[in-house]
């Protein structure tokens, strides 16, 4: 039996975490994973905590704690690469802390870690290891692990998204949920939303190589009355676009930084990211500028990226 596995049983309660500013993956992982340790010991207490992020109130509910320390307690933590990005710091007070990952292991955290970069998703993850050892899965906790996967690889767009992916997400879809109900939630945004992809489409800038880059200021998302996390909804928009391979979004925040989102179709990006104060997947990171010539240094660097990705 797995050392994870192990550790499941050997607690009566168990806190799972995931990280700040969740996505479908995040939850879905997190949620998912909580399902099914309900479903299979059910005299065990599972909770999940963080906040709950109102534009993903239809994947589901964070329980709330009110708990001061987590003693006694097994804390998972599934889909977060780092310990600074892990929601709810109570996290540390847990006696045993196990990690749960597909982003690159640069921060090996934990007493236990299962992390495996070639996994599309943490859902993708959770899932197996659930049909790998015997687990049952509700309805409910398919629902989750599908919404985590479809997230994760812009619904089986992504590279990463293997045949093994195809394959956990056709046995998710066997269970009873209403999948195309979900896909219709995952895929609709507000107005305001479609009216900022507009701006984006309006305002990128394309450089020959086909790297395009945008800033959001703060004006722009006063006017448009978005905030700093709903501009994640925009960020795979110029992917649509056929001359564009590399792409950066520069996200002014509050105090005059800017949060950079980059993503790719091809030639990794990541260790750009890492260049800047971030990091993340091969084709999708994100990082932190803190002036006008560091976006344009980070511009140049994709577009010089690029030039020798080609070669
Ligand atoms: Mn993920």
């Amino acid at each position: 039996m797995p050392e994870m596995l192990q550790k499941i049983i050997a607690y009566d309660e168990i806190v799972i975490h995931r990280h700040k500013n969740p996505d479908p993956d995040a939850l879905g992982s997190q949620l998912g994973l909580r399902d099914i340790l309900r479903y299979n010991f059910p005299d065990k207490t599972i909770s999940a905590v963080g906040y709950d992020e109102p534009s993903l109130a239809f994947i589901g509910q964070m329980d709330h704690l009110p708990d001061e320390t987590f003693k006694g307690k097994l804390v998972i933590v599934t889909d977060t690469a780092n310990t600074a990005r892990i929601d709810d710091d109570r996290y540390q007070t847990g006696d045993f802390l196990i990690k749960i990952d597909h982003h690159p292991n640069d921060d090996p955290y934990g007493d236990l870690r299962d992390v495996d970069p070639t996994a599309s998703s943490a859902s993708e993850m959770i899932a197996n290891f659930a049909f790998e050892h015997g687990l049952q899965l509700s309805d409910t906790a398919a629902r989750f692990l599908y919404a985590g996967i479809v997230g994760d690889t812009g619904r089986f767009l992504y590279p990463a998204t293997t045949a093994k992916t195809l394959y956990t997400a056709a046995k998710l879809a066997a269970y009873h949920f209403d999948r195309t109900g979900l896909m219709r939630e995952m895929d609709s945004f507000d107005i305001k939303i479609a009216r900022l992809q507009g701006y984006v489409y309006e305002n990128l800038e394309i450089s020959s190589e086909g790297v395009a880059r945008v800033v959001i200021s703060q004006a722009i998302m006063k006017a448009y009355q978005i905030s700093d996390s709903e501009t994640s909804a925009i960020v795979s928009a110029p992917g649509k676009i056929k001359a564009i391979q590399s792409w950066a979004i520069f996200v002014e925040q509050a105090d005059g930084h800017y949060r950079v989102r980059m993503r790719s179709k091809q030639a990794p990006i990541n260790e750009i990211a890492k260049l800047h104060a971030g990091g993340g997947h091969p084709l999708a990171s994100g990082a932190n500028s803190y002036s006008t010539e560091e976006n344009n240094d980070i511009f140049q660097q994709l577009r010089n990226n690029l030039v020798s990705f080609k070669k």
